[in-house]
């Protein structure tokens, strides 16, 4: 079974922001009385986070609004609908929570996440995000460079990839009967690409503790490949030898390959990656041409020198 494709939702039925919010009052309040108390547990969580200007923002660029940041998402774990994990996700709880590293380290730990939330100043960085269906959207998330939490975990020379494990569990997460993704979603980046400074260890946006549908309480996020790269909701971190297996290219590998970098002249078997539509913004304005490397290639291309982009997929 095949989920992922472009989102064909007419433009004119895209909801204008003020009955989108009062929609939203509505959702939250009916979701809070169903839920009772754990969702009013879930929303004391939306702490806020004192970060510093990340130099490696993008600029130019309007942010996507918060609301439709954490209510169109791709987050299988909770659904297939892009609604679904804005409705469903409150069961998640987030603490306890650690990540265990294992794999090709000098010795297994596991971290646990108030300390991660301390191990770096935490940065805004301004990430343009591209989703492989071809919607964009231009994200403050709140962070620091995965590359500083790989140096805590002292990988062995012969580590050559690093394997991201999300959560599967059945009794929080209603969608993992719902899809025949490989739970636990698993995704990978080779190790230079983990240690690229863009690379980013994720706790939150707009200036607040992660959402719990965006991949709370901790996610990565590769501003320069599409968005199924950027896992959600980690608990495990491994470092091996082998490329690491990963979720969508268990479920369609000659459609989602392990690189998936941004590439407007590779496009997809069912579709065409020349162009994306900027979630909530005016019609008018919402087609665009996408970027190679999602407009990261000064600072990401030499990654991939003399690499043929159309085999690496
Ligand atoms: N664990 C997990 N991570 C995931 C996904 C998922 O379904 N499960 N979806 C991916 C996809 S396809 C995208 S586009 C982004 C969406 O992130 P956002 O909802 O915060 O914008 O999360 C990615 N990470
Ligand atoms: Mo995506």
């Amino acid at each position: 079974m095949l989920i992922l494709k472009p989102d064909d939702i007419p433009s004119s039925e895209i909801t204008p922001r003020s009955a989108y919010l009062n929609r939203r009052q509505f959702i939250a309040a009916a979701t809070a009385a169903a839920a009772g108390t754990a969702f009013a547990k879930a929303s004391t969580e939306t702490t806020k986070l004192s970060t510093i200007k990340g130099p490696l923002s993008t600029t130019g660029e309007d942010l996507t609004p918060f609301d439709y940041i954490t209510h169109y998402n791709n987050f299988y774990e909770f659904g297939v609908e892009k609604g679904d994990p804005a409705k469903n996700a409150w069961r998640l709880q987030t603490r306890p929570w650690t990540i265990t590293v294992e794999g090709l380290v000098s010795k297994p730990k596991t971290f646990d996440i108030d300390d991660l939330l301390k191990l770096r100043p935490l940065e805004e960085r301004v990430y343009r995000m591209r989703c492989v269906e071809a919607w964009s959207m231009v994200i403050p998330w709140v962070g620091y460079s995965l590359s500083e939490f790989i140096k805590q975990c002292e990988p062995l020379g012969k580590a050559k990839y690093v394997q991201f494990l999300s959560l599967a569990d059945r009794k929080q997460m209603p969608g993992l009967s719902q899809s025949s993704i490989n739970w636990p979603y698993s995704e990978g980046l080779r190790m230079d690409e983990a240690m690229h400074p863009l690379t980013l260890l994720c706790v939150g946006l707009y200036g607040q503790v992660l959402p719990n549908q965006d991949g709370a309480p901790v996610r990565i996020v590769v501003p320069w490949k599409y968005g199924f790269k950027s896992a959600k909701s980690i608990v495990k971190i491994r470092f091996v030898d082998k490329q690491p297996h990963t979720a969508w290219n268990d479920e369609a590998p000659n459609e989602y390959g392990f690189y998936s970098n941004v590439n407007p002249n590779v496009d997809h078997p069912r579709w065409s990656q020349k162009y994306e539509r900027r979630i909530g913004e005016p019609i008018f304005k919402q087609r665009r041409a996408t970027l190679m490397f999602n407009g990261y290639a000064d600072q990401v291309a030499s990654l991939y020198n003399g690499m043929d982009l159309r085999k690496y997929y």
